[in-house]
């Protein structure tokens, strides 16, 4: 059986985009792959992070894994920082990375530039620590949204260079995207990425905006004045979006979208872009309030720890064997 591994950072509460991108691919993904959904909060405090809120956003990511569908008893759930091996596998990464590449990443470019605390290292060396991530499982494939397929073009860099270095011992990876909906926008710049952080909160929807905030954030989504419902992404970026949104929740085409909005105006698409999302999204989070207090969900991520650790370790014993680390006893 192939294995997939993906992770989020729990920096927030997930959005819209995370949900389209990320998350929906893995819940298709479970039944056929070996899957490890990872809660990356080693990787969130690249950037400064409130203590209080971290912690919540680590419990309400892996509430959200669970309420969204991914089935415990098929896939691996667990916290980054609770597998060591991550870090350890990190530190070997960086040790065959280039400055020069890891500064070329267009995420550490983008969040480097709006760092008001200073720049941490960490930021520049977070892509050998998501190789390692991947690397560790044997990962076969990692599904992901659009803008992280630079992030995964570094990983199969690094695995070859570490295979011709020590010898044929890790999996390169592949990119798998959703086939709509690989970048979803900011609903008041749409034709900027949807991000967890964005402190315009009336950018995103988060899966646990209040039906009525979803209403009304559809409802003020930059738009155009041509009044016509039609997907053309480079001149109306924003009902192009809305429309995407639409048919991975509708299951409509854009075809049939526009024509049955031919007569009317934006004012009634936008309702029924909400009518939609919230269609799918309340009982998700009806499910998401029953798990985030509850202990099944501590027995869920202690049972995650426990086999990824064993997973991890494995390979990790492997690649530190291949380049000489520790000793071996006489
Ligand atoms: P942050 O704002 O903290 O960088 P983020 O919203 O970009 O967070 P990540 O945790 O970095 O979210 O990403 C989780 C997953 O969601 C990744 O696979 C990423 O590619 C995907 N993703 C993030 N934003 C979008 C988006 N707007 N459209 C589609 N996929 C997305
Ligand atoms: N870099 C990713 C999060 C991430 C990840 C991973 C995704 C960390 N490790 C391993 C896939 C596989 C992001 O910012 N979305």
């Amino acid at each position: 059986m192939k294995t997939i591994f993906s992770g989020i950072q729990p920096t927030g509460v997930i959005t819209l985009g995370n949900y389209i991108g990320a998350i929906k691919q893995f819940i298709e993904l479970q039944n056929e792959y070996q899957c490890y959904f990872c809660i990356v909060d080693q990787h969130a405090i690249t950037v400064p992070q409130d203590k209080q809120e971290l912690r919540k956003a680590i419990r309400s990511l892996a509430a959200f894994y669970l309420a969204v569908g991914i089935d415990p008893n098929k896939a691996t759930i667990f916290i980054q920082s609770e597998v060591p091996a991550h870090a350890q596998a990190g530190w070997i990464m960086q040790c065959i990375s280039y400055i020069g590449e890891l500064e070329r990443m267009t995420q550490f470019k983008d969040k480097s530039k709006t760092q008001r605390e200073g720049v941490s290292s960490g930021l520049l060396t977070y892509p050998p620590l998501m190789a390692a991530d991947i690397l560790l499982y044997k990962t076969d494939v990692v599904p992901v949204g659009d803008d992280q397929k630079q992030h995964l073009e570094l990983t199969r860099d690094l695995a070859e260079r570490f295979n011709k270095r020590y010898g044929e011992l890790l999996t390169i990876p592949e990119v798998r995207m959703p086939k709509a909906g690989s970048k979803i926008m900011a609903l008041q710049e749409p034709t900027k990425k949807m991000s967890k952080s964005d402190p315009n909160k009336k950018s995103t929807i988060t899966l646990l905006d209040d039906p009525s905030v979803i209403e009304k954030k559809i409802k003020s989504a930059v738009t155009d004045t041509d009044g016509v419902v039609k997907y053309d992404k480079e001149n109306k970026p924003g009902i192009s979006n809305l429309m995407e949104i639409h048919s991975i929740f509708s299951g409509l085409s854009f075809t049939e979208i526009e024509n049955a909005f031919k007569d009317k105006g934006y004012g009634d698409f936008k309702a029924d872009v909400a009518r939609v999302v919230l269609n799918e999204l309340v009982p998700i989070q009806n499910r998401y309030y029953e798990l985030l207090n509850s202990s099944e969900l501590d027995d869920i991520l202690d049972e995650g720890a426990r086999k990824a650790n064993i997973a991890a370790n494995k390979t990790l014993k492997k690649i530190e064997n291949a380049i000489g680390l520790g000793r071996k006893r006489k």
